[in-house]
């Protein structure tokens, strides 16, 4: 079978949306960092409409800092791939054209600052995941001892990191004098312009002061709330939509409807227009940002912890299970009495909206896929709004569970006993924590002793404690599912 390629694009269904625009007069406007399948269904969805509208700024440099995968997958198609949204009545597909090339950063670093440093370039983003801002979860410092980090901050003729690139790519363009990019983080991270923007000055720093006071006062950090549900593209969804365009793309991604950006107003050069495309411009995010990550990611950790316990695979399923769409509401209940909502989102609506979007049974959205990197996600989505609610005396109980069925999974085996990986960083260190113990009481103690995801005043809370303890044990007697039922009754 062909693939999906500026060659065969001619012969697909009419069905299917294409480019409308000169791809070949599209310039280099955007280098994004972490090009997998949450960019190429997010930012790159509004660039692409940015192309549509007629300003052909804005096509992506896409660079993926580990492996070849994505070069591999879109660069014989031409940087082309369909974007396949999925509601549950029916797909609508469309074929992408703002990604223009696709670079692996380890195979030659040089090139890839080279692109960053181009005069045509003023927007970066990024999704390289939570760890790969290389700061500690827990109080967001840069990790120096980490060997990547260090090797940065020596020598960045060859980066490693993300913050890395920046610095050498700014360090570059102050030497050309160029103006900065502005630099956007997409991740689910608190205060993620203020965060990349700290990892950058601390590299900088350790090269120069002069540039790190450019950057400083030149360049520009975003912060930003990103969100689209974006499951990670299977074997089965590459064969399903061969059958419908007649091609083969290799580079397909899947995701809902639903698509929200919002972008803290502080550029330092030229932008698309993104309120005519449907992105939020305003002077505070963090209201924002701090909704998405309690309600959204908060609800997807506890789904994918006590769901992945009780052995169900997708997010619709355990909401469809009445008990855990209790559990849910629960822990929203919980977190919203944190929230200072945003002038604009109606929470109640918000909520609506969401278990609409969980319930959507066509994304196939994996437990296991969410319940990745806990480590790096529980202090923004379940630790902060359990420290916000014990600083106004409020007790918790859902938030707590969510806490303790990560607590469980850290144990590498289901309810049934089944083993899974724990994808995370920290996993050796939890697993060394857990080594010998069975006593929950003695586990959560252990784990509440990381201090790189718990906050020392949060693990001395006895309120916490307590009720860590007490899930925990009823996860370890009797399992997510009857320990679900039981709370929510
Ligand atoms: C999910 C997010 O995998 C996860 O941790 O919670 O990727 C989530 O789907 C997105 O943030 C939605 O915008």
């Amino acid at each position: 079978m062909d693939r999906l390629s500026t060659s065969t694009i001619g012969s697909l269904p009419e069905s299917v949306t294409v480019p409308s625009y000169d791809r070949a007069a599209v310039k280099p406007g955007v280098v994004h960092l972490g090009i997998g399948a949450f960019h190429r269904a997010h930012q790159a969805a509004v660039f692409e409409a940015a192309l549509e509208s007629g300003d052909l700024r804005w096509g992506i440099t896409g660079a993926s800092l580990r492996s070849a995968g994505v070069r591999d997958e879109m660069n014989p198609q031409d940087g082309l791939y369909t974007l396949v949204t999925r509601d549950g009545s029916g797909d609508s597909l469309k074929v992408m054209g703002v990604v223009r090339e696709v670079l692996v950063a380890p195979e030659n670093p040089e090139r890839l600052v080279e692109r960053l440093a181009d005069p045509d370039v003023h927007i970066v983003t990024l999704t390289v995941t939570e760890k790969g801002y290389k700061l500690d979860p827990a109080t967001g410092a840069l990790l120096v001892d980490d060997p990547d980090v260090a090797h940065d901050c020596s020598d960045l003729s060859a980066p490693k990191t993300a913050p890395g690139f920046l610095v050498a790519a700014l360090s570059a363009r102050r030497d050309l004098g160029l103006p900065p990019f502005t630099a956007i983080s997409c991740d689910n991270l608190p205060h993620n312009g203020r965060r990349l923007e700290q990892a950058v000055l601390a590299i900088a720093r350790a090269h120069s002061d002069a540039l790190a006071a450019w950057i400083e006062q030149k360049g520009a950090f975003p912060e930003t709330m990103v969100d689209r549900i974006v499951p990670a593209t299977t074997p089965a969804d590459i064969a399903g939509l061969e059958e419908r365009l007649g091609v083969t793309d290799r580079a397909m991604v899947k995701a809902e409807p639903f698509l929200q950006w919002v972008i803290e107003d502080r550029f330092c050069g030229p932008r698309p227009d993104f309120e005519a495309l449907g992105v939020q411009i305003t002077a505070s995010v963090a209201p924002w940002e701090e909704a998405k990550l309690r309600m959204l990611n908060g609800a997807h950790s506890g789904i994918a912890y006590l769901g992945g316990l009780a052995g169900i695979d997708f997010v619709h399923e355990v909401v469809a299970i009445p008990a855990f769409a209790r559990f849910v509401e629960a822990l929203w209940d919980e977190a919203e009495a944190t929230l200072s909502p945003p002038p604009g989102l109606d929470v109640a609506g918000y909520r609506t909206a969401l278990m609409a979007r969980f319930a959507n049974p066509a994304l196939q959205h994996r437990t296991r896929q969410i319940a990745m990197d806990g480590s790096q996600k529980l202090p923004q989505r379940l630790l902060a709004p359990i420290a916000a609610r014990r600083a106004k005396g409020l007790d918790v109980d859902a938030l707590a569970l969510a806490v303790a069925a990560w607590m469980r999974w850290q144990g590498g085996r289901d309810d049934a006993g089944n083993a899974h990986v724990v994808d995370d960083p920290l996993a050796a260190l939890t697993a060394s924590r857990l080594q010998g113990l069975s006593d929950p009481e003695a586990q959560v103690d252990a784990l509440l002793s990381i201090d790189a995801i718990f906050p020392p005043a949060l693990a001395a809370d006895d309120g916490v404690r307590g009720a860590l303890v007490r899930h925990l044990t009823s996860l370890a007697a009797h399992g997510a599912g009857a320990t679900v039922e039981a709370f929510s009754t």
